[in-house]
């Protein structure tokens, strides 16, 4: 069982579970709106990267901190290491690591210690790469102003209908590594269409950020957040 969110459950157990996640999400949930109260009265945008390990987080956001003016930081959640936070200075970005041990995501009160610790500038851009997991962090409320699902074609055209929940609360859904579609089995137009029987509302974009295509696409989509 998840360490922190009872997100396995046995039959058994199956009450018990139910009503202590309850529990654990709507303390989480009133912690989310005071980081959110927070963020506001400052007029820090926040936003929320989730994906599984390795879709692309971390060089999405090297690429944008170093192709696009403003004032970013960054908030890395990982279980273990200072990797991603040491890519990320390495850009000359502020940025400090939250790491979860056994957890498997980012909860609100991570996030508060985390704001006071950074202290990010007023009216800035802070961007919060959750840990890589498709399951649990979208059930956790940082208090973001927007959550942006990353997914890559080597991950296969299916994953907004096996991990709807992430998907659905997607804001933006940002479909990586297209550099790789001569290489792997990955129908474009399947995709867009499994995404679309969860989640009708948030725009996809297209990118590899490796080869740094579709980024205008992605900074056009950052600047309307913005203003
Ligand atoms: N071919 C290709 N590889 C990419 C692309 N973007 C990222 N990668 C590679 O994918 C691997 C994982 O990238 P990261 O940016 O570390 O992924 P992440 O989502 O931050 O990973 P975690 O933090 O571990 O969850 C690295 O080897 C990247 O170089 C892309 O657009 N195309
Ligand atoms: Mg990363």
């Amino acid at each position: 069982m998840c360490a922190t969110c009872g997100c396995s459950v046995t039959p058994h157990d199956h009450v018990h579970t139910v009503t202590l996640e309850q529990k654990v999400l709507a303390h989480n949930d009133e912690l989310a709106e005071v980081n959110r109260k927070w963020l506001a009265e400052r007029q820090i945008l926040m936003l929320n990267l989730m994906s599984s390990p390795g879709s692309g987080k971390t060089t999405l956001l090297e690429q944008t901190i170093r192709t696009l003016p403003g004032e970013f930081s960054v908030i890395e959640g990982d279980q273990e290491t200072l990797f991603d936070t040491e890519r990320i200075r390495a850009t000359g970005c502020r940025a400090i690591q939250i790491n979860t041990g056994a957890g498997c995501h980012l909860d609100a009160s991570m996030l508060a210690d985390a704001l006071e610790t950074l202290d990010p500038p007023r009216g800035s851009v802070l961007f919060v790469e959750n840990v890589g997991n498709l399951v649990c962090p979208a059930l956790f409320d940082l208090g973001e102003s927007g959550r942006v699902v990353i997914t890559s074609v080597a991950e296969g055209e299916d994953k907004p209908l096996k991990y709807p929940h992430m998907f659905r609360t997607a804001d933006l859904v940002v479909l990586n590594k297209i550099d790789l579609l001569p290489y792997v089995p990955f129908r474009r137009e399947v995709f867009r269409e499994h995404l679309s029987m969860v989640n009708t509302a948030a725009p996809t974009i297209e990118v590899s950020a490796t080869r740094k295509d579709g980024l205008t696409a992605w900074h056009a989509w950052l600047k309307s957040r913005v203003s």
